[in-house]
């Protein structure tokens, strides 16, 4: 670690902290993980000993120490809040996992807390606005040549189901998975979501049984945009992402992971990522580096706590569609003055 590196501490010591421990520690310049704490403490210390880092019992003692200079936050999603808003309580700029919390309310007092403060401190981990082919999806609006957005197409697959603790239906699926879609699609095209509904086609066998799967999420735009999002949470094949933007004049796709085509067995095949650690790696990388570089400028770069707040809207009106059956509207909320100014992200 270099000297003047930005110290580090995480809360919650899951898979996605281990990996981006490595990254921040091995990869990555400017910034070291230096001390962790997770409610699980059996396990959170085999962590800190892997990574050679100091352990605390008490979150908030990591939070506070004074050689900690800024927060991850990796827990549980419904713990998210409570870490978050200690890291704003003492000032210290935090870099949360998404979803910012699972529901709206949580979401807003984060934002109100940040307000409060009078400082933007908090990014939220939407690393798919910095993956280079989505940034190539957005150089293609910015361009304009291709005149004016009318549809968005898209796909959320992965391979198989999984459950997480405290999520008994379809709302995983959509404030979870989709959660990603809903931020990055509004980040594409620039516009916020008036409108959500859900359709539930026939459900495959291999989905858990309290959640349906798949389902497809519409959503609409003030100026009139469709986007259609396919979750299928168990499509068995791999981890698929698709992405189409359909314009006035053409039509412009997230680009295939670059696989080797493989030949094999008289036929030619291209393998597809199988989870999304494998195909978001890059992403990953730019994301954290990119908060490392301006946390140390003391300012946000990427996803606010603003944008995460959005999200969880749009997914809470998501959620109402899907036991209602009907369409929810979504009201338009002027963001705080402390968002008017920010770039969002990615390139
Ligand atoms: C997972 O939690 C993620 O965040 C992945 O990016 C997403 O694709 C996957 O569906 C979620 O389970």
């Amino acid at each position: 670690m270099s000297t003047d590196a930005m110290r580090i501490g995480i809360v919650g010591t899951g898979a996605i902290a281990r990996t981006h421990i490595e990254r921040v520690n091995a990869r990555l310049s400017g910034g070291c993980v230096v001390a962790c704490s997770d409610p699980a403490a059996d396990f959170g210390k085999e962590v800190a000993e892997k990574y050679s880092l100091r352990f605390y019992e008490d979150y908030r003692d990591l939070i506070a120490a004074s050689d900690i200079d800024a927060v991850m936050v990796t827990s549980a999603n419904d713990r998210h809040e409570e870490h978050v808003l200690s890291a704003l309580a003492n000032g210290k700029p935090a870099f949360c996992e998404k979803p910012l919390a699972p529901d709206e309310a949580g979401c807003r007092r984060i934002v109100d807390a940040e307000v409060a403060g009078g400082r933007q401190l908090v990014q939220v981990g939407f690393m798919r606005r910095y993956d280079p082919g989505y940034m190539q999806l957005k150089q293609a609006v910015r361009g304009g040549a291709l005149g004016d957005l009318l549809m968005v197409h898209s796909a959320h697959r992965n391979r198989e189901n999984y459950t997480l603790a405290g999520f008994s239906d379809t709302r995983m699926t959509i404030e979870n998975s989709l959660i990603h879609e809903i931020d990055v699609i509004r980040w594409l095209i620039g516009e916020n979501f008036t409108s959500a509904e859900v359709r539930f086609p026939r459900k495959t066998r291999h989905s858990a049984e309290e959640v349906h799967d798949p389902l497809i999420l519409l959503l609409t735009t003030a100026s009139g945009v469709h986007v259609d999002v396919e979750a299928f949470l168990n499509c068995r094949y791999g981890y698929d992402i698709q992405c189409e933007l359909c314009f006035e004049e053409g039509c412009v796709a997230l680009p295939e992971p670059a696989n080797a085509p493989l030949r094999i067995n008289a036929s030619r095949t291209t393998p597809i990522c199988s989870d999304w650690s494998e195909r978001f790696t890059a992403a990953y990388d730019l994301e954290l580096q990119d908060w490392i570089n301006a946390t140390r400028r003391s300012v946000v770069n990427g996803p606010s706590a603003w944008d995460g707040y959005l999200a969880s809207r749009t997914a809470a009106a998501a959620c109402a569609a899907a036991l209602g059956g009907g369409a929810e509207r979504i009201a338009t909320e002027t963001p705080p003055p402390l968002y008017a100014e920010q770039s969002g992200g990615g390139q």
